[in-house]
């Protein structure tokens, strides 16, 4: 998607990243629901055993195919957010849980003046066929948690649908080069943890959060690779090892000089005005909510 975010600034370049394993099933009804004039689809293939790759190719000849060099969603992010070119990256799920059809809203509240665009099922608007009673319990739990730390107002914390300016990849501090471990393990933030590693890292980055009303609906072919009790404990951790360091940081630490660069680019970026062509917005009076 290009789009025009007002008359003095260029077409903003929209890159869809979707991590996959084993969704050669799913591929079709989410390739259908993708905006027009995307910049670019990113398929993260994390070595799938059915037709994954064939399936993106054959829908979207002009989609790339990124292979992670590890195991998890989360290095399968990092790697596609890596190779992105557009100016916005958008980050879905390949199950057809997440409707690429809510893009346009998420950018909308980038091209608003968000830096970053947060999904969430449980803000008006919002929804979830997907979620259990158990894992909405203590997603509430740990927002809740997280918001008394940060002092933010997070109403989702796991949820995968996002989008946020590419130039802030590197604030991210994702891992997209370091080879696997020899034991075949992840590293930090290659799981399912990812989607809570990243939102606590804008939060104490301090960046600005609009939360999205976004609808999850349930996956559509195949099973879940997530597990709630070990995935759920990997969250926790992560709660509190961002916490450690971002209240601690080592002493004589520095952000790394990509990030301090994105960091200096978001605050010299111009506010964005609206101007956006209504054809390619089909909800775009949708309520975006501003998160401190
Ligand atoms: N490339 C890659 N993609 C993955 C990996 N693990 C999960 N995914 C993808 O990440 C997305 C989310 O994974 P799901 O298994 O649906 O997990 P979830 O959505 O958190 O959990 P559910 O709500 O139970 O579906 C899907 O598009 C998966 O195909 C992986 O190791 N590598
Ligand atoms: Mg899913």
């Amino acid at each position: 998607m290009t789009v025009q975010a007002g008359a003095s600034v260029p077409w903003l370049r929209v890159s869809v990243v979707i991590p996959a394993l084993n969704e050669a099933r799913n591929l079709p009804h989410v390739f259908a629901r993708l905006p027009p004039g995307v910049h670019e689809v990113i398929v993260v293939d994390g070595l799938s055993v059915d037709d994954t790759i064939a399936v993106a190719q054959q829908l979207r000849p002009d989609v790339r195919i990124v292979l992670q060099n590890r195991r998890g969603k989360g290095n399968a992010l990092a790697c596609g957010f890596a190779a992105a070119t557009g100016d916005i990256i958008a980050m879905i799920d390949a199950d057809g849980s997440a409707d690429p059809g809510e893009i346009p809203q998420f950018v909308q509240a980038l091209v608003d003046g968000a830096e970053f665009a947060k999904g969430t099922r449980f803000a008006p608007g919002g929804g979830s066929d997907d979620i259990t009673r158990l894992r909405a319990l203590g997603n509430h739990a740990l927002v809740g948690f997280v918001n008394l730390c940060h002092g933010s107002h997070y109403t989702d914390l796991c949820y995968g649908y996002n989008a946020f300016w590419r130039r802030l990849v590197p604030l991210l501090g994702l891992d997209a080069d370091s080879p696997a471990p020899p034991n075949g393990g992840r590293l930090w933030g290659d799981g399912f943890e990812v989607e809570t590693l990243i939102h606590l890292r804008v939060a104490a980055a301090g960046l600005a959060v609009t939360e999205v009303p976004s609808f999850e609906h349930s996956r559509i072919h195949g099973v879940s690779n997530l597990s709630a009790a070990t995935d759920g404990f990997r969250v926790l951790r992560t709660i509190l090892a961002e916490l450690r360091r971002s209240r601690w940081p080592r002493r004589g630490r520095r952000a790394p000089a990509a990030a301090q660069q994105a960091v200096d680019a978001t605050q010299e970026r111009p506010r964005l005005g609206a101007g956006v062509p209504s054809e390619h917005w089909p909800g775009s009076e949708m309520v975006t909510r501003a998160v401190e």
